[in-house]
């Protein structure tokens, strides 16, 4: 409790004291606009989900009144703040789609390629930028404006509810296109389109509607929550005051804002377009000085909502005139086709077949086929402007792999409906690449920096420890074969168990073998093996670890 009064205290000085040491905050007549705020009343609620260890425990917090802003702050009021300090923004941003935002290009709040309209949110600016703006805001118009604290967007974001979104639970991420811009099938095509890159086997979902905006949308297009707030559960996420914590252990039960000493990075909530969902209670954090274009920010103020002034007014008309001639756009948008159904596959040793019903719709005019090379792997158009409902090609080597077809109108894919190969059987002795295995789970497959290239498996803190891999495998000879493991590791870890035919062999350890790129045959134990068509399964007994290959030789 000691460290929660600290925590407060500290918040304090930082938000309202220090940064405004000596001034005051009477009303001046200023020419900013505004935000345009919701009056959020005061309220107790449990803040916290279970979903994951960093928002637990579960705790009750009071919030006093106060307001927020009802949209995320846009291009053209952050242009106001540039233009009267002259602020040194970032020059270069996160928000090269075919990297999966890994490097940073050029293109600041202002110029960069996502950017497409005055009222959409600014992104591409960091948390020292947004809380300079806030901090400018406040002095010009005699207004303590801030950022919100971590609890105020939870408490704000539910408005009341318990469930993951403020309308519903939404499991089948069918309905969130009415209330939120989402990585949806508009994003997908764009982005297949644009990036020949895909969200659906990227972050292993996507929305499964269209919510008509394929990067960042003009704020205010979508419903808002019951409170009058909108795009909180996504467009862009929102950097609060908060330092990041590490759960809820140590966190301020009275709605301020979590501050320690060290403050490396910000607490962000919400989702953005480039994620197919966040739940409203998941937590996030950004470094302060990160410059990303799905990061924005919305504004608080202690107490009830301000009249708007003039200038927040004329903002609101140019606002809402910005949203009427999109909706207008998005009115006259085709529909996209249903998905495919009943997508079905034929294989032997030296060609596959992928069939799939005809699209009963009569704007379908054809049907594009993409494929993995791996199994989860990232999708690859393979073939386009298909007008038969059926698609033959070589086999390729004894990985298992995935198809996936889409209907095509008027350019627009559907979702996709996938089918995957059988893994072939792997003949020994010899070398058993990892990536061959006919199930998989709780791990994923990527290109190997070991020797000779290939695959390995790997994941979230490399392979999980719930992971399990069966191996199809053909035996010449009856008798015992000797298993070696080609593996990386950081350090010693509890390994693996080893099942011939569903019956447990024994443990094989994985050793440190001086990190995840340094690859190292380790030996394990003595398989016996029938004549024949055998399985060989792993079963994972801790993280850390990578496979690239087994070898079962005779002796
Ligand atoms: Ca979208
Ligand atoms: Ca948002
Ligand atoms: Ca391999």
């Amino acid at each position: 409790m000691k460290f929660n009064t600290l925590a407060t205290a500290l918040f304090l000085s930082v938000t309202s004291q220090a940064l405004f040491a000596g001034e005051t905050y009477a009303a001046k007549n200023s020419s900013a606009i505004e935000p345009i705020m919701a009056t959020i009343p005061a309220g107790s609620f449990e803040m916290g989900s279970k979903a994951s260890d960093n928002s637990l425990p579960l705790h009750q917090v009071s919030v006093s009144e106060f307001s927020m802003g009802k949209y995320e702050v846009t291009v053209n009021e952050f242009r106001q703040f540039v233009a009267a300090t002259n602020y040194a923004v970032p020059q270069e941003c996160r928000h090269q789609l075919n990297g999966w935002f890994r490097a940073s290009s050029k293109g600041n709040w202002e110029t960069n390629a996502l950017n497409t309209s005055e009222f959409q949110p600014v992104v591409c600016i960091n948390w020292q930028a947004a809380n300079a703006y806030t901090q400018w805001l406040a002095k010009e118009t005699g207004k303590p404006y801030r950022l919100p604290t971590e609890a105020e967007w939870e408490y704000a974001a539910r408005a009341g509810t318990t469930t993951d979104y403020f309308f519903g639970d939404d499991t089948e991420l069918t309905k969130v296109c009415d209330y939120a811009n989402t990585a949806d099938l508009t994003g997908e095509n764009v982005l297949q389109r644009d990036s020949n890159t895909s969200y659906y086997n990227w972050s292993g979902d996507m929305s499964n509607c269209n919510d008509h905006s394929a990067y960042a949308s003009i704020v205010g297009m979508y419903k808002a929550n019951q409170f009058g707030l909108y795009d909180v559960v996504s467009n862009v996420l929102e950097m609060l005051a908060d330092c990041r914590s590490e759960n809820y252990d140590n966190t301020p039960i009275d709605g301020s804002a979590y501050i320690d000493e060290k403050c490396e990075s910000r607490a962000t909530r919400g989702g953005s377009w480039h994620w197919s969902h966040s739940p409203l209670a998941q937590r996030g954090s950004i470094p302060e000085d990160f410059s990303g274009g799905v990061d924005g920010f919305r504004l608080a103020l202690d107490g009830e909502a301000p009249k708007l002034s003039s200038a927040s007014k004329k903002f609101l008309a140019k606002l809402t005139f910005a949203q009427q001639q999109e909706q207008k756009r998005r009115d006259i948008q085709p529909e996209f086709p249903d998905a495919v159904s009943n997508v079905k596959i034929e294989q032997d040793d030296k060609t596959v077949t992928i069939s799939w019903d005809k699209s009963k719709q009569e704007n379908v005019e054809s049907y594009r086929v993409y494929r993995n090379e791996v199994t989860g792997g990232m999708f690859k158009l393979l073939a386009t402007n298909l007008t038969s409902t059926s698609f033959t090609e070589p086999k390729m080597g004894l990985m298992k792999y995935d198809y996936a077809v889409v209907a095509v109108s008027f350019h627009q894919q559907s979702h996709y409906s996938e089918v995957s190969t059988q893994a072939g059987w792997v003949s020994i002795p010899g070398r058993v690449e990892a990536e061959w295995a006919a199930e998989s789970s709780d791990s994923s497959l990527t290109q190997t920096s070991d020797v000779d290239g290939g695959y390995n498996f790997t994941g979230i803190g490399g392979i999980g420890a719930e992971a399990q891999f069966t191996y199809q495998i053909e035996v010449p000879e009856a008798g015992l074969y000797k298993l070696e493991y080609r593996v990386a590791s950081p350090r010693d870890t509890k390994g693996f168990e080893v099942l011939a035919n569903d019956k447990k062999v024994g443990i094989d350890l994985v050793t440190a073998t001086g990190g995840y790129h340094e690859w190292q045959t380790q030996q394990g134990l003595a398989v016996q093996l029938h004549k024949g068509k055998n399985t060989v399964t792993l079963k994972s007994l801790d993280n850390n670890w990578k496979l690239n290959w087994l070898m079962l030789t005779k002796g």
